[in-house]
């Protein structure tokens, strides 16, 4: 009888206990609920035009120490794949929810940006006191300026930003949801570099983490302002596990953290079911790249991984879908930028250059 009650009740949905789990213990950002009308105009605007719609993030996401946050814990991305691509995507037609990284690159603005050149670098003094475009930038400049005042004008571009790994998956969540009237005309294309770990809300300190026991006086009611030994000073406790020099465990900042879910199934099953969804990997390692691609479409069931890599991600990136072979995609390798750090040819493009012509040898 157990054994029959057993196998009648259905399994646990554990993705949707551990959804409702994190999204309870991690309060939503200030911002989402105007971000959230914000979008919902958006993208109802655009449904009813029969619009194609994508959510782009992009930039990388924080993990915060404290509450009231002083550190963090960052990552590398600058938002150079999501900006880029996000005009490139309003080139072909669809409307673009630009889900950003504070401060990181956005589309247009991003040729004049604090990551490349200076934008005081393209402007020189104009006649009777005007600022104008430098003679050999203004093609360029004009070109851009009418892309963005196109996509501002027709309302083709709303721009959102998030900080913290928790604000970006509260903002994932609602857009995604707000996008299922649009089916498969939705697209999302997740470019943002998330966290896999962060420190949960009931393992974080409120305050500024303290560096000395200075304030520890204080904070206990003792009327002596003369910062005393902890305890585990005066033992000079140390851990046996690192190499010299030895420093005691009460000076060291020990960061304990917590895997963040994988919220793709989520979305593929509940947030987003019928929308397109391309998500992107990003390794280090070149022998693992497409392995661990093809698990994440085995696992989370979508449509398309783009696969890349840290050091050549600005000219080669790899596609696994499902049912088909994989396909590398290379542009040619050559520095542009003020400081180098960019692709004269953006691999973003929708009509990436045969691999066949690229130049003969590595890319340093
Ligand atoms: O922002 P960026 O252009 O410097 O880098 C882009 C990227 C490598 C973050 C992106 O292409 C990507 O792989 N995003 C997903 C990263 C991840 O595996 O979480």
């Amino acid at each position: 009888m157990l054994s029959q009650i057993q196998s009648e009740t259905p399994p646990p949905n554990l993705a949707a206990l551990a959804e409702d789990h994190y999204f309870s213990a991690n309060p939503p950002p200030k911002d989402l609920e105007k971000h959230t009308a914000l979008a919902r105009e958006f993208i109802n605007y655009h449904a009813a035009a029969g619009r194609r719609l994508v959510l782009v993030t992009s930039g990388g996401t924080t993990v915060p120490l404290e509450k009231n946050t002083v550190r963090f814990i960052d990552n590398f991305s600058a938002g150079t794949r999501g900006a880029t691509s996000a005009e490139y995507f309003l080139e072909a037609g669809y409307a673009v929810l630009f889900l950003h990284r504070q401060f990181s690159l956005l589309p247009f603005s991003r040729h004049y940006s604090h990551a490349t050149d200076c934008f005081l670098d393209f402007l020189r003094e104009g006649p009777n006191g005007s600022v104008v475009a430098r003679d050999e930038d203004a093609a360029k400049m004009l070109h851009v300026l009418r892309k963005y005042r196109d996509a501002r004008d027709r309302n083709m571009l709303l721009l959102l930003p998030f900080v913290s790994i928790s604000d970006y998956l509260h903002a994932l969540r609602c857009v995604a949801q707000l996008m299922q009237p649009l089916g498969p005309r939705g697209l999302l294309y997740l470019a943002a570099a998330v966290s896999d770990f962060f420190v949960p809300p009931d393992r974080m300190s409120e305050h500024k983490i303290q560096s000395t026991n200075a304030a520890d006086a204080f904070k206990k009611g003792s009327s002596s302002a003369t910062p005393q030994p902890s305890a585990a000073e005066d033992e000079e406790t140390f851990d046996n596990f690192d190499s010299s020099p030895k420093v005691p465990r009460s000076k060291r900042l020990v960061i304990d953290l917590d895997p963040v879910p994988k919220f793709l199934k989520n979305l593929v099953e509940g947030w987003s079911p019928q929308g397109m969804i391309v998500s992107f990997k990003l390794e280090t390692d070149p022998t693992i790249l497409v392995h661990k691609a093809k698990y994440s479409l085995d696992r989370y069931q979508h449509h398309l991984v783009i696969g890349n890599l840290l050091a050549t991600r600005k000219w080669e990136v790899v596609f696994v879908s499902p049912g088909s072979p994989d396909r590398w995609i290379r542009v040619p390798f050559r520095k542009a930028g003020a400081d180098g750090s960019g692709n004269a040819v953006e691999i973003e493009k929708d009509e990436p250059l045969d691999p066949k012509s690229l130049p003969d040898g590595e890319p340093e």
